[in-house]
């Protein structure tokens, strides 16, 4: 199985662009292209919902040998093997999601500042999110931090960064070179009208031109 430090294209499997009858067959296309691991997301979904999806999902997901990480919830990990929990500022603490939880977990938290980023570490996240990078329709009320500040936080993390929002194919060159190792693309991947070859083409990317 790999672990967020293996990791440098995450996806999220966002119910805001997937529906949940389409998610298996989507996820299948991700894990075709290369994603080194994937978020189970639904702002407007049920525990129950959820649960049952990551389900599904887990069974490839476990064929591929990736994680599966759960958002918001640490019931879903209590109900569903999936390999972890990611939190966001105002969730439950990282403590909390761990205490809930009786088998070791990945837990990662969204961060959307350098001042944010820092305290993330010390609380015992095992990766951050950082971002939005860019403005993004995925997570609209977040003011842009734009890619200068990529470089300001990898001086004051030393656990996997994944920066994150409104990264497409085509703005990802410019992340990776303003100091990025790590990446999670939601809509470019769900939207891109070839799955694979999008998913390919980004990890390539990230494959080659880290810094
Ligand atoms: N957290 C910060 S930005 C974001 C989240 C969940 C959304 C990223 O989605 P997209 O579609 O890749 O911009
Ligand atoms: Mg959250």
């Amino acid at each position: 199985m790999r672990s967020p430090a293996d990791a440098l294209l995450y996806a999220i499997i966002d119910l805001g662009y997937v529906s949940p009858e389409n998610a298996p067959g989507i996820l299948e296309k991700l894990i075709a292209g290369g994603i080194d691991m994937v978020q189970l997301r639904g702002k407007n979904s049920s525990i129950d919902e959820l649960s049952l999806l990551a389900e599904k999902l887990l069974r490839l997901t476990t064929l591929a040998e990736i994680p599966l990480i759960a958002n918001d919830h640490a019931q879903i990990a209590q109900r569903v093997d999936v390999q972890g929990v990611h939190v966001g500022q105002d969730d439950e603490s990282i403590e909390t999601v761990r205490a809930q939880v009786e088998r070791p977990i990945i837990v990662g938290k969204s961060t959307h500042s350098v001042e944010q980023a820092t305290p993330a570490e010390g609380e015992g996240a095992d990766y951050i999110g950082f971002g939005p990078i860019f403005p993004t329709p995925t997570k609209p009320d977040y003011p842009p931090i734009g890619p200068s500040q990529i470089h300001e936080v990898r001086k004051g993390v030393s656990i996997p960064i994944f920066c994150i929002g409104g990264i497409k194919l085509e703005s990802l060159g410019q992340v990776l070179a303003a100091g990025a190792k790590r990446v999670v693309i939601v809509s470019g991947l769900l939207q891109a009208s070839d799955i694979v070859g999008y998913t390919r083409a980004c990890k390539k990317l990230v494959t080659d031109l880290r810094l």
